[in-house]
């Protein structure tokens, strides 16, 4: 998906220009990977843009960064500042919002804690991260031969920039194979998430998700589903599936910042079909709250 410009970038506490934001060839994090970052979308609004969960991202970030003792330099409510200044200045109505904290330039060699952190926020207009005929018809996905982290090789709470090299090898297999979307087994074999999305299975009207201990990052949107789930009277679990509960389920869709809540509509070629009813309705339930239109939760919407 190519990245539309917008006009300024935040680098460790200034506002820079778009094309300004550049980093030096032998940055750390480029070398080993060692960065973590958040995705997070701003809505349009009745009183202009409005971050989704913005203090939860920021938090989850520093709970990144601690656990790959990278210490950020900033505060988070600074952070918060600061996505919510570069979401301002570039003047866009709803954008994707990229926080990223890496080591820098001027060491090099596998001891991290010398580094300079970095921080940068970007911001961009992003639509359908699995496109729309995606969101509207549902995404044909395939379990993938590459498994997911092991936690104790990976640590999931984590979203580090090096982890993501798991989920390309995944996506690009599915891809190449003529399919949307890869979903990752953890190494015991259970149901554990997609490429850049938490997984969610419903069958005789229970809506179930992997734990984290499955290795799936603890998603966001995954966190607000299980509630507005809840508050629809759906019942919730969140325990480790098999395999073929997803060949066999009534629906299934994924969930990110990124992607939503995007329909499943095979997996491995076993057919699930169009979007179900309770599909459907998370789908709305989230298009509302996010859009601050859920008086019960306009504490999730931080206007700008
Ligand atoms: N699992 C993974 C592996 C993941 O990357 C994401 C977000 C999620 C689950 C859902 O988390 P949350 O956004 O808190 O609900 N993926 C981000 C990055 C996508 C990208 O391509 O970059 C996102 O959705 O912003």
């Amino acid at each position: 998906m190519p990245i539309t410009p917008t006009d300024k970038i935040w680098m460790d506490g200034e506002l820079v220009d778009w094309d300004a934001a550049q980093i030096h060839v032998l940055t750390h994090t480029l070398h080993y990977g060692a960065g973590v970052f958040e995705g997070i979308r701003a809505y349009e609004t009745d009183s202009g843009p409005g971050i989704f969960r913005l203090a939860e991202h920021v938090h989850r970030l520093f709970d990144s960064a601690k656990i790959f003792h990278i210490e950020i330099p900033f505060t988070e409510e600074q952070i918060r500042d600061a996505i919510r200044e570069t979401v301002r200045v570039n003047g866009l109505p709803a954008c994707y919002i990229r926080p990223i904290v890496y080591l820098g330039y001027g060491e090099m060699g596998l001891n991290p804690l010398p580094c300079p952190v970095k921080v940068a926020v970007a911001v961009w207009p992003w639509g359908a991260y699995l496109g729309e005929e995606g969101v509207n018809h549902g995404v044909r996905t395939k379990i993938s031969s590459w498994v997911r982290h092991n936690p104790n090789t990976m640590p999931p709470a984590a979203k580090g920039t090096g982890m993501y090299i798991n989920s390309q090898l995944a996506k690009v297999e599915a891809l190449l194979a003529g399919y949307d979307e890869a979903i990752m087994l953890s190494p015991q074999g259970y149901l554990s998430e997609c490429t850049g999305e938490n997984l969610f299975v419903v069958q005789d009207g229970v809506i179930r998700t992997p734990p984290t201990a499955s290795g799936a990052l603890q998603g966001v949107t995954q966190d607000t589903v299980l509630t507005l789930a809840a508050d629809l009277g759906i019942p919730v679990r969140v325990e480790n599936l098999l395999r073929s509960c997803v060949y066999t389920c009534d629906e299934a869709f994924c969930t990110g910042t990124a992607a939503e809540v995007t329909p499943i509509r095979s997996v491995d070629d076993r057919v699930i079909g169009e979007p179900g009813p309770i599909t459907r309705q998370i789908q709305a339930a989230y298009a509302d709250v996010v859009r601050g239109r859920n008086a019960k939760y306009d504490h999730w919407v931080d206007r700008v």
